[in-house]
């Protein structure tokens, strides 16, 4: 038996509605169905043999007609070649009474499985010499790995899991998880995760595991490209795993400090360069004092920024977190209210939950002081 080759995908959310975008939020969600096109493109000139979706492949547990429709099409492709697809339903793609996953939508296709068990399953497809591991989301709060460990009688053993990664101190809580040592035990020869809106690799001893990321990006601020990964299975040596761009926009958070600029002109200027009809922009100023920007009008410099971007939206607060100084804003102001009340609240808090309250913070005091 020769090399393996696996398209791994998730969170496509399809038919997701994009409303922080505006009046283009109708043209993304538009890009969702192009780009999954894209990726059924690339599953086939790639010559995959296997297709994997890590959960979220649709917005909802009940996506529009539009959406089911060219999903099956988009299947109908890969069914042609002969090209097996794989699923597991997500949290936003629960499987639950009346789901898509439980309609007759998918029943023509041969070469195509939804993980429905609620217990990590096999899947053998001896063709293949291959295995895979899947299971539909559910309200576990465990790691969902503990004491799994692949049968050694089949050639290749893949998993796929839309679940957090427990970070000790950072991400303790989810409804699923799993952990370094889960994964390291587990014997998988690939474990293709989604739920995390993030690319990343999150391999541990000899197991090969990653996070997909969305195909398209969904969020500003979650990794800025779309992409797929390109998994090669060769014996006797790891997974080799490629990540392949397939995202039309691109979502970047941009953190300015104003006291690296001479003031507004050279803020346009700095914005200016970065002009991409396919890029969305939240750009935040941050440290912002002195006479250049006592009367700066943020709201006109967004509007006349907006058309050099796909979205852009400006965002100023007058110094960093880090700097203020919360003696200048005395108790019965609306800033100083907030800021004690804010302080508290990060105070009672720990890891991820902090950091939440602390982005409040930050959003509140960017408020209060803009607009
Ligand atoms: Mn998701």
């Amino acid at each position: 038996m020769s090399g393996l080759r696996l398209l791994h995908t998730a969170d496509v959310h399809l038919g997701a509605g994009f409303g922080f975008l505006g009046r283009r939020g109708r043209e993304q969600r538009l890009q969702l169905k192009k780009t999954f096109a894209r990726v059924i493109d690339l599953a086939i000139t790639s010559q995959v043999d296997v297709l994997l979706i890590s959960g979220d492949l649709f917005d909802s547990a009940y996506p529009p007609p539009d959406i089911v429709g060219e999903v099956v099409y988009q299947f109908g492709r890969l069914e042609k070649e002969g090209i097996w697809s794989f699923i597991t339903p997500g949290t936003h793609d629960r499987l639950q009474e009346g789901c898509v996953y439980e309609g007759k939508d998918f029943d023509e296709f041969a070469y195509f499985h939804i993980f429905k068990e609620k217990e990590f399953a096999p899947f053998d497809l001896k063709t293949l010499g291959l295995r895979v591991y899947g299971r539909a989301t559910a309200d576990e709060g465990r790691d969902v790995l503990k004491d799994f460990c692949a049968e050694e009688d089949s050639v290749w053993n893949v998993g796929m899991l839309h679940t957090s990664f427990l970070l000790p101190g950072k991400v303790e809580r989810d409804e699923m998880l799993i952990s370094s040592d889960s994964i390291a035990r587990s014997g998988l020869h690939y474990l293709a995760l989604g739920h995390w809106h993030t690319a990343a690799d999150y391999s541990q001893g000899g197991v090969t595991a990653y996070y997909s990321g969305p195909p398209e990006p969904l969020d500003v601020g979650k990794g800025a490209e779309g992409t797929v990964l390109l998994v090669e299975l060769e014996e006797g040596s790891p997974a080799r795993v490629n990540p392949i761009t397939t995202g039309t926009r691109r979502m970047l958070r941009l953190d300015v400090d104003a006291t690296d600029l001479a003031g507004p002109a050279a803020l346009y200027t700095y914005l200016r360069q970065m002009a991409d009809p396919d890029l969305a922009l939240e750009a935040r100023v941050g440290g912002i004092c002195g006479e250049e920007w006592a009367d700066f009008d943020w709201d006109k410099m967004e509007e006349e920024v907006t058309p050099l971007f796909f979205h852009f939206r400006l965002e100023a607060s007058p110094a960093d977190l880090t700097r203020y100084d919360i003696e200048s804003f005395p108790e019965k102001t609306v800033m100083g209210r907030f800021l004690r009340l804010a302080e508290d609240e990060i105070a009672r808090r720990e890891g991820e939950e902090a950091l939440i309250a602390e982005e409040a913070l930050r959003l509140g005091l960017a408020h209060l002081s803009k607009r």
